[in-house]
C-alpha cells in the first residue's frame, strides 16, 4: 500500500514540469449543520446547490462519510487533532467564553501542514474556545491562545458561533473594527445593568425571535446566548456574515496563490440564527434554512472562482463536508419547520444533529482534485478523524510529532482507489457507537429518547442496539437479540478502543 501511495505523491511533484506547484493546495470547506439530504447532489430536490454539485460531478461523492461527533465543538476537535473527542473531557459544545479546548502543546492538522511547507489559514466559524481561562479573554487586545498557537498562520474567525456572544470577527485574534473607547464586555452568568435582553425586550427582536433559549443579549435585532456590552462598531451583521468570511477566504487564496496553502473555511451557514443576505432571502421557498443552503452554495462558487482565476484550480484538493447532521428548529422562529414539507435534511437516515442515530454524523463529503481523484461515488467508510493522517500522507510530510492512532491514513479511499475505507469508526453523541460497512452497534444509555426542543430522536436506549446498515439504513429494526455474536464482536472493538483512553483530562 505504501508503494502505491508514494506513486501518487510523486505524481504531483513532476506533473507539469518546471512551473507546476510541487504540492497541491488544500481547501477544506466545512459547512455547519448541513445534513446528508440537504444538497441536490445528495438527492435534495426542493433546493438546488449547482456549485457543490459541480464539484461532486467532477470529484468523488461519498455516501458513508462521518463527522467525528454530532455537534460542532467535538467534531472540530477531532478534525484538527486527529483524536476522537470522546477520549477527552471538555470537548462538548463550547460556550462563547470557553477557554481554548485544543492545547498549544497538541499536534494538530494545521501544524502538520506547516511542517509540510504550507501557509495555513482558518476563516469562519471557530467554536473551539479561545484564551487560557474561561470567561477571562482579553477581547479588547490579542486573544490568545487561539488559531495561531495551534498552527494557523492567518485567521479571520467568528469568536464562537452565530448564536453566541461576542458577535464579532477576530482577525489574527484581534476584534475587527473595535473602538477602544467602547470595549467589549462578555458574561455567560449575568447581564450587564441596563442592557436589553431578548426575554425582557421582545420589541427589539426585529429580525428573528427565539423558539427556545437564545433570549439573552440582543445584537442586530436577534437575541443570542450570553450577555454582551460594548464593542458596537465591531458587531457583525448577520446578513453579511457569509459575504465577510467568504471575502476573507478568497483574499487568502489570492494572496497565497504562488505557494502551497491550506485553507480551513468554516461557514456559518446553515447554523442558527439563519438570516442570509437579501440576495438569498425568500429564494428557496423553504424559508431561511433553505435560503442559507443557497448562500452556502454561493460561498462554494466564490472559492472555486478564486481558485480558477488564480490558475490553481487543478492543483487544489477541495473537500466539502459538514460538522454534524441537520436540525430544523435549533432555537429560532425562522419557519424552517413549517416550510420543510417533503424536504428531508437527514436523507434516508434516522435522527439528526445531537443524535447517535446515523443522521447525527453521516454527512456530505466530496473530494475534488482534477485528474487525481476518481470521479463518481464511493461507499467506502470514511471519517473526518482521518484528515490529519490522510493529508500527512498526501503531503509527504516528515512530521516531528506522532500522529494520533485514531487518525488513519485513508488516502487510497479518499482518492477513490480503495473501495472499502475504514474497518470501523467510533461515533459519539452521548453513548458510543461502532460502525462498520455492514453493522452499527449503539451502546446502552439512559439519556432521553428525544431532544424535545429540536424534535430529534437521540438514539438512546437502555438496551444494546444493533442495526444492519445494508438492509436497514433507517435503523428501525434492532437485531441485537438475534445476533449475539456480532454484538459481542462489536462490543469487544469498543472495549479495546476505550482501553486506549476515555474522558481523559486535556
Ligand atoms: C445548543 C443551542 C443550539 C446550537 C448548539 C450548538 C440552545 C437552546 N441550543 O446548545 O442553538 O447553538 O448548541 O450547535 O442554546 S453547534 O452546531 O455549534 O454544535
Ligand atoms: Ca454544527
Amino acid at each position: 500500500m505504501r508503494t502505491k501511495l508514494k506513486t501518487i505523491s510523486l505524481a504531483f511533484a513532476t506533473v507539469g514540469g518546471l512551473y507546476a506547484q510541487q504540492k497541491p493546495n488544500i481547501v477544506l470547506i466545512y459547512a455547519d449543520d448541513i445534513g446528508y439530504g440537504d444538497l441536490s447532489c445528495y438527492g435534495a430536490t426542493r433546493v438546488q446547490t449547482p456549485n457543490v454539485d459541480a464539484l461532486a460531478n467532477s470529484g468523488l461523492r461519498f455516501r458513508n462519510a462521518h463527522a467525528a461527533a454530532a455537534t460542532s465543538t467535538p467534531s472540530r476537535y477531532g478534525l484538527f487533532t486527529g483524536e476522537y473527542p470522546w477520549r477527552r473531557k471538555g470537548t462538548g459544545i463550547a460556550a462563547g467564553d470557553a477557554a481554548m479546548i485544543i492545547k498549544p502543546t497538541q499536534y494538530t492538522l494545521p501544524k502538520m501542514m506547516q511542517e509540510a511547507g504550507y501557509t495555513t489559514s482558518a476563516v469562519g466559524k471557530w467554536h473551539l474556545g479561545l484564551g487560557n481561562e474561561t470567561g477571562k479573554q482579553e477581547w479588547n487586545g490579542r486573544v490568545a491562545p487561539g488559531p495561531n498557537e495551534i498552527g494557523f498562520d492567518y485567521s479571520y474567525i467568528m469568536a464562537a458561533t452565530g448564536d453566541r456572544v461576542p458577535c464579532v470577527y477576530l482577525e489574527n485574534q484581534r476584534a475587527v473594527g473595535l473602538d477602544p473607547k467602547d470595549p467589549i464586555q462578555v458574561s455567560y452568568t449575568k447581564n450587564f445593568p441596563g442592557e436589553p435582553t431578548g426575554k425582557e425586550n421582545p420589541e427589539l427582536l426585529t429580525k428573528l425571535k427565539p423558539s427556545h433559549g437564545h433570549d439573552m443579549a440582543v445584537v442586530n435585532g436577534i437575541s443570542r446566548i450570553g450577555y454582551m456590552k460594548g464593542g458596537k462598531s465591531a458587531l457583525w451583521e448577520d446578513e453579511n456574515i457569509a459575504d465577510s468570511i467568504t471575502t476573507h477566504a478568497v483574499r487568502f487564496i489570492e494572496r497565497n496563490k504562488n505557494k502551497p496553502f491550506f485553507l480551513y473555511f468554516g461557514t456559518n451557514d446553515i447554523h442558527v440564527p439563519r438570516y442570509p443576505n437579501e440576495r438569498f432571502r425568500g429564494k428557496s421557498g423553504m424559508g431561511c434554512r433553505g435560503d442559507a443552503i443557497l448562500q452556502f452554495d454561493w460561498s462554494v462558487s466564490e472559492v472555486v472562482r478564486a481558485l480558477k482565476e488564480a490558475g490553481i484550480y487543478d492543483n487544489t484538493l477541495i473537500i466539502v463536508t459538514s460538522d454534524n447532521g441537520p436540525v430544523v428548529d435549533d432555537g429560532y422562529q425562522d419557519e424552517a419547520v413549517a416550510l420543510l414539507k417533503n424536504h428531508k435534511p437527514w436523507g434516508p437516515f434516522r435522527g439528526g444533529k445531537y443524535s447517535t442515530f446515523e443522521a447525527g454524523t453521516r454527512v456530505p463529503f466530496i473530494v475534488h482534485w482534477p485528474g487525481k481523484v476518481r470521479t463518481g461515488v464511493s461507499d467506502a467508510l470514511v471519517s473526518q478523524i482521518d484528515m490529519l493522517g490522510t493529508l500527512a500522507e498526501l503531503t509527504d510530510v516528515k512530521s516531528t510529532q506522532a500522529i494520533p492512532e485514531d487518525s488513519q491514513n485513508q488516502l487510497p479511499a479518499w482518492l477513490g482507489s480503495d473501495l472499502k475505507g475504514r474497518d470501523y469508526v467510533i461515533g459519539a453523541a452521548g453513548t458510543l457507537t461502532v460502525l462498520t460497512s455492514e453493522w452499527k452497534y449503539i451502546e446502552p444509555g439512559n439519556g432521553a429518547a428525544y431532544n424535545a426542543f429540536t424534535n430529534t430522536e437521540l438514539g438512546n436506549n437502555p438496551n444494546d442496539q444493533l442495526y444492519n446498515m445494508c438492509r436497514d439504513r433507517g435503523e428501525y429494526d434492532n437485531v441485537a437479540e438475534e445476533n449475539p455474536l456480532i454484538v459481542r464482536f462489536l462490543k469487544q472493538i469498543l472495549e479495546e478502543e476505550k482501553a486506549k483512553g476515555i474522558n481523559k483530562e486535556l
